[in-house]
């Protein structure tokens, strides 16, 4: 199946992990921009070292430089019959971007899950994987700043897909599993219309 799914919302809303488990049954690969730019940064690349202090501060990496490394990451082989994009875009810039870069692929996004999640549970989800995980940016301060990050330049572009009639909006505050069957649902609806 090809499929260019955008999974959108606040840290911690389970876009990764709704995104691995979809990623699993279609076959077509997640692209996590978080994820390539933290085995950057484990890699000590040039990249990496740029991003690290803003990751760890919960600011964004630079448009152009997370929009040439996911430029790179679609043009690999596994990527020709779609992509599931988890964390990208975050800003306008990068959603127009995405559209170009898909566009000169003869491509474009076909739905948008945005899957929204309460502050207070957020703030519970990333204080607990810092507990198991350890992630340096799942500090409560970095959290507290991630989500104003994301209210004041990320949650706009809902109104931009929503425009566009692509947005599907999911309530993420269930389990894992109630959230990954409406996710399906949306992406079966995609296969059908398509
Ligand atoms: P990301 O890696 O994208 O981090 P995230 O927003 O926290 O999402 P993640 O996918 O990890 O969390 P999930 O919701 O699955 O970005 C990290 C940083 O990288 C950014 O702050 C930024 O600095 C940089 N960056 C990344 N992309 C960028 C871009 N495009 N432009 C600029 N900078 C960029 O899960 C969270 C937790 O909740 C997990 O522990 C999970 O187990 C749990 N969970 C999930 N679903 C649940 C459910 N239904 N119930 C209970 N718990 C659940």
């Amino acid at each position: 199946m090809s499929a260019t799914v955008v999974f959108f919302g606040p840290p911690g809303s389970g876009k990764g992990t709704q995104a691995s488990r979809l990623a699993a049954e279609l076959g077509v690969p997640q692209i996590s921009t978080g994820d390539i730019l933290r085995a950057n940064v484990a890699l000590g690349t040039e990249l990496g070292k740029i991003a690290k202090p803003i990751m760890e501060a919960g600011e964004l990496v630079p448009d152009e430089l997370v929009t040439k490394m996911l430029k790179a990451r679609l043009a690999e082989r596994d990527a020709e019959n779609g992509a599931l994009f988890d964390g990208y875009p975050r800003t306008v810039a990068q959603a127009e971007a995405l559209d170009r870069l898909l566009a000169e692929l003869g491509r474009r996004v076909d739905v948008v899950l945005f899957i929204d999640v309460p502050d207070d549970v957020i703030v519970e989800r990333l204080l607990n994987r810092a507990r198991l995980e350890g992630r340096a940016d799942d500090t409560p301060a970095t959290v507290r700043e991630r989500l104003r990050v994301y209210r004041e330049k990320t949650a706009p572009l809902a109104a931009r897909y929503e425009a566009s009639g692509k947005l599907v909006a999911l309530d993420g505050n269930r389990s894992v599993e109630d959230v990954a069957a409406d996710v399906k649902r949306a992406v079966e609806g995609l296969s059908r219309a398509a």
